[in-house]
């Protein structure tokens, strides 16, 4: 038996036989989510600082909102897209940083439990490695985990090591630089703590521990080493042996709690540090698109390119021009998938619309005819390689030849959250008819169609997504692309949307709220009629183009009703009668929308919850963030089958600032979407009342796929993935997939059994070839389904091929010269800094960047002493434009920062004794620089002391001030 399991069964114990013990779950669920708070608010205030450097350079103002909310920094960075990104970015980074909890309960690194020093900080710095790999690759969805993973260990020093009780007010720069050292770790055989006073643990650890500065941290678990501290708080046995008590600094309540709020404000230092680095290699753009910026305003074609599009292509074309031109200002990405047969890809990703539409005018027709493509491979790596939440509009007028990758799709689909739209041209002729109604009793004009059979998959798929199968022909696809743009306009959110199967008459009713704008409805379907009535009673049919609601637009299967109604607020009808499929799809422009994840709570000592990556059991937790602003409150959140009429409400629980936890203890049978219902108080109304659903189509399943590695992935190495399948129901043969979105040599079992007495136990072997470039992200999907088909579920795993480091140290800046005669009138005079910027014997600069200053910087090569290249810096500037920072990267991604100041005298009283101005320099490695970025500029000749090189670091006083002045209301975490 291992330790975890024989553990966990203490635990249970300890659970069954003291009620007050299991009643501590509440209070470490919302420890884990604190561990957020700090988490949040370093993001929160390193991108705040990251806006004001770039508002700066570009010479605009930057005003810093009095309350750093997601909501008012991304205002505040005038970004043009909505709050969504960033918040989700947040989210991700957040709870992967719980999930650490949640899966590696009991690893001490992970914690920096157990005196692990260098372990932990090795994790911490394989960390960064790759988040700044994955990163610079534009998998920012990864880097996002990684980086949670990291903050975590990082986070959890400053609670369970005893740097905070030996009087140090500061980060330990020393765990995110992978070239230093950890001096000082208190011998293995060397004790540290002694019993606690009965409840009083404030003097436990020992004297000469204290005064010798010894690093030493809690243990936890069954056992620790004769003399050594424990972790403590409920669940640590071993802090009910001798030496009894613990050190933990997790919440207020914990033995050490009185420096809690300390090490809280320590700990988000610390994390600002370690996002200041990662800054400092990404540079501030790429910094920002990390935390979810523009992120949500992702353009994504896939595009069959065989010989039979070649018209189609010249359409799509045209289309995409027109629509890159219209949407410059909103959208910030744009992907191209081409794909074909024998191959697919590859994947084109750019920020520059000019670039894209070039890419997309290269594309050039050939092969293949009009018979089946690798269509779904090609969807497979748009969905693989686009933000989730992407919307992804796939172009063919041909049936897919790989429809093995149908449950593939689809777990992606529903892991990503992404829309997938079809535009598909092979569409079977219409037939027009004169027919009658049968619903409406009168005669009218419809067409007959059906739709082509062979389209059965993409339609399956679309739906599943949430997306449309638009089938047109060559000659209206035009026609039809006016959903392209809509679905790129920024801060768009659902408000209905519904799926039929089979077709029969219906009356379908949604509420509209204040905050929305530009309202439109969407319906699919062929052989269908429908009447919309507004609140006040006015009704339009999909006979009428122009009529009281708005406009109508028809083409092929696909309708569109632009509401041009001046007040739309209140309950609205859409009566549809159809015999075939359809879909409903209502759209608006709002600041009021949520986000959603399916969680496992996890109990115990390390509590915290961890997403899951597949489809949820009938027991389903829901994490809702919801956005909009503190007048927003969600009142009734449910699972809402959509084939069906099947209505699951969930019991809502507060646990953070617009963060609820929903469970439901039971599911729709059917698919299922996620609506969130509330009100919103505003001067307007006293009672406007929302409604908002999620996109995509869920599903429960019975089988549980739980998979994941914690090793780290070389070049040419192969990655050992094991994975368990549990069934909640009797003994079945599981077949089973694995699959990689990169064609990388896999095995795997291809059946497996599992069922009421055991789980199944395998391995996923995945080999990286030995030219694959450090970055490169593979998702792979795990799939297991019951033999009869009754039953799939799925997880998807994203690894990072990184390539191993053996650099390790940070360039280095020489300021040679400094001139400044910043004397008079700032404008009428100049000052010039030159420098030497070296990498030693490391992998060499490979860039230069300005970061502040808004002088002109030139650089230049040579080859210095030992044949190490030098890179001269030269910069010049105007003395109105006092500071310069820059930053330089090495091969391996070490940040150093170069930064100076000068004091232009002030202007109105011009000090004759002053003529030269005052200056000050710093070379600072990242982390260091952290916290001058921080402190910086308001004293910057004060305050700087000097280290054994030499080089000049400011503490960062004005710093500490800030941060001591955010009094964290009620902060704990483990
Ligand atoms: C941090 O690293 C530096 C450089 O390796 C070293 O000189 C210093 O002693 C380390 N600090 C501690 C507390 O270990
Ligand atoms: C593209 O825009 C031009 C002019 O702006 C227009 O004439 C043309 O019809 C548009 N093409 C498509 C395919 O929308
Ligand atoms: C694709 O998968 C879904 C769900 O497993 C299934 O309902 C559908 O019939 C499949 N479609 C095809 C064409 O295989
Ligand atoms: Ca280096």
């Amino acid at each position: 038996m291992t330790q975890n399991s024989l553990y966990k069964i203490i635990i249970l114990f300890v659970i069954l036989h003291n009620e007050e013990r299991s009643l501590a779950f509440k209070v470490l669920l919302t420890s884990s989510v604190t561990h957020q708070e700090i988490t949040q608010k370093a993001i929160l205030q390193t991108t705040a600082d990251v806006c004001k450097a770039q508002a700066l350079q570009q010479g605009r103002d930057f005003v810093l909102p009095s309350v750093l909310t997601v909501e008012s920094l991304t205002k505040a960075c005038s970004s043009p897209a909505s709050a969504k990104g960033f918040q989700q970015a947040i989210s991700r980074v957040r709870n992967q940083n719980a999930w650490v909890d949640g899966k590696y309960f009991m690893s001490a690194r992970r914690h920096f439990d157990d005196e692990t020093f260098l372990k932990g900080r090795d994790l911490i710095t394989e960390g960064v490695k790759a988040v700044k790999a994955a990163a610079q690759q534009g998998n920012y969805e990864t880097a996002r985990k990684r980086l949670g993973e990291a903050l975590h260990t990082l986070q959890d020093f400053y609670s369970h090591s005893n740097w905070i009780e030996l009087g140090n007010q500061f980060p330990f720069s020393n765990l995110t630089r992978p070239d230093s050292q950890i001096n000082n770790i208190a011998e293995p055989t060397r004790p540290t703590c002694r019993n606690c006073d009965g409840g009083n643990c404030s003097n436990n650890i020992l004297e000469d521990i204290i005064r010798e500065k010894k690093l030493t941290s809690g243990y936890f678990g069954l056992f620790k080493p004769s003399g050594k501290c424990s972790h403590g708080t409920y669940f640590d046995i071993s802090s009910w042996f001798t030496p009894k008590g613990g050190i933990n600094k997790d919440s207020r309540s914990s033995e050490h709690g009185y420096l809690h709020d300390t090490a809280a404000t320590v700990a988000i230092a610390a994390t600002k540090e370690l996002l200041e680095d990662i800054r400092g290699f990404l540079g501030d753009s790429n910094f920002l698109r990390l935390m979810g910026f523009s992120q949500n305003s992702v353009l994504c074609f896939a595009i069959d390119t065989t010989g039979s599009m070649g018209d189609d292509i010249d359409e799509v074309r045209r289309v995409t021009s027109n629509i890159t031109d219209k949407m410059r200002d909103t959208v910030s990405e744009y992907i191209l998938v081409p794909f074909n047969d024998p191959d697919f890809g590859p994947l084109i990703r750019t920020t520059d619309p000019d670039e894209f539409k070039l890419q997309i005018n290269a594309l050039q027709p050939h092969d293949g005819g009009d018979t089946p493509e690798l269509s779904l491979s090609g969807l497979r790596l748009a969905l693989t390689g686009s933000p989730p939440q992407s919307k992804i509009f796939v172009f063919t007028d041909a049936d897919a030849k790989d429809k093995e990758l149908n449950n593939t799709v689809l777990a992606l689909i529903e892991s990503t959250k992404s829309v997938v739209n079809f535009m598909l041209t092979n569409s079977l002729a219409a037939r027009r008819r004169r027919s009658g109604d049968p619903n409406q009793g009168q005669s009218q004009h419809y067409s007959t169609r059906i739709s082509n059979p062979l389209n059965q998959v993409y339609v399956d798929l679309a739906l599943a997504s949430g997306g449309l199968a638009i089938e047109v022909t060559k000659a209206t696809l035009p026609q039809a692309t006016s959903i392209i743009a809509d679905a790129s306009t920024s801060a768009l959110v659902t408000v209905f949307q519904t799926v039929k199967k089979s077709g029969k008459a219906e009356t379908y009713s949604f509420t509209v709220d204040s905050s929305l704008k530009n309202m439109t409805i969407y319906i699919t379907g062929n052989s269908l009629a429908f009447n919309i009535t507004s609140p006040l009673g006015d009704s339009q049919t999909n006979e009428e183009l122009s009529g009281k609601l708005g406009l109508v637009e028809h083409v092929g299967n696909f309708y569109t009703v632009r509401l041009t109604i001046l007040d739309p607020v209140g309950l609205w009808n859409i009566y549809i009668s159809s015999l075939q499929p359809y879909t409903i799809k209502v759209l608006g422009q709002s600041d009021i929308d949520f986000l959603f994840n399916f969680v496992e709570l996890n109990e115990g000592a390390h509590s915290g919850y961890s997403e899951l990556s597949g489809r949820p059991n009938s027991n389903v937790t829901l994490l809702l963030t919801v956005m909009g602003g503190d007048s927003v409150t969600p009142t009734e959140v449910a699972l809402v089958e959509t084939s069906g009429s099947q209505i699951i409400i969930g019991t809502l629980e507060k646990i953070a600032d617009g963060d609820f936890l929903v469970t439901m203890n039971s599911v729709p049978a059917g698919e299922f979407i996620v609506r969130v219902m509330g009100e919103r108080t505003s001067s307007r109304s006293s009672n406007d009342c929302f409604q908002r659903q999620s996109i995509t189509q869920h599903r429960a399943s019975s089988v549980v796929i739980t998979a994941w590695t914690d090793e780290v992935w070389e070049p040419g190495k192969t990655l050992s993935i094991p994975f368990t399948v549990v069934y909640n129901g009797s003994d079945e043969l599981f077949s089973i997939n694995a699959r990689n979105d990169r064609g990388f040599a896999i095995e795997f079992p291809s059946t497996m059994s599992a069922g009421s007495g055991m789980s199944g136990n395998s391995t996923v072997n995945l080999t990286a070839p030995s030219d694959t470039p450090s970055g490169t992200e593979v998702t792979l999907t795990i799939e297991a389904e019951t033999s009869g088909k009754s039953d799939f579920n799925y997880a998807v795993l994203k690894l990072t091929v990184v390539s191993p480091i053996t650099d390790f140290t940070s360039p280095v800046c020489e300021i040679i010269s400094v001139n400044a005669n910043c004397s008079g009138n700032c404008s009428l005079s100049s000052w010039t800094l030159s420098a030497n910027l070296t990498d030693g014997n490391g992998t060499g600069i490979m860039s230069v960047t300005l970061r502040q200053g808004l002088g002109t910087l030139n650089t230049s090569t040579t080859t210095g002493d030992g044949g190490v290249n030098v890179t001269f810096v030269f910069y010049s500037a105007s003395c109105c434009s006092e500071v310069m920072e820059l930053v330089a990267v090495d091969g391996a991604g070490n940040v150093g920062i170069c930064s100076r100041s000068v004091t232009s005298a002030v202007t109105t009283t011009p000090n004759t004794s002053m003529s030269t101005a005052s200056t000050t320099n710093s070379m600072t490695t990242a982390t260091a620089a952290a916290t001058t970025a921080t402190a910086k500029t308001s004293s910057p000749s004060t305050n700087a002391t000097t280290d054994s090189a030499g080089h000049h670091f400011y503490p960062p006083i004005g710093f500490w001030v800030g941060v001591g002045a955010i009094l964290l209301s009620h902060v704990l975490w483990l």
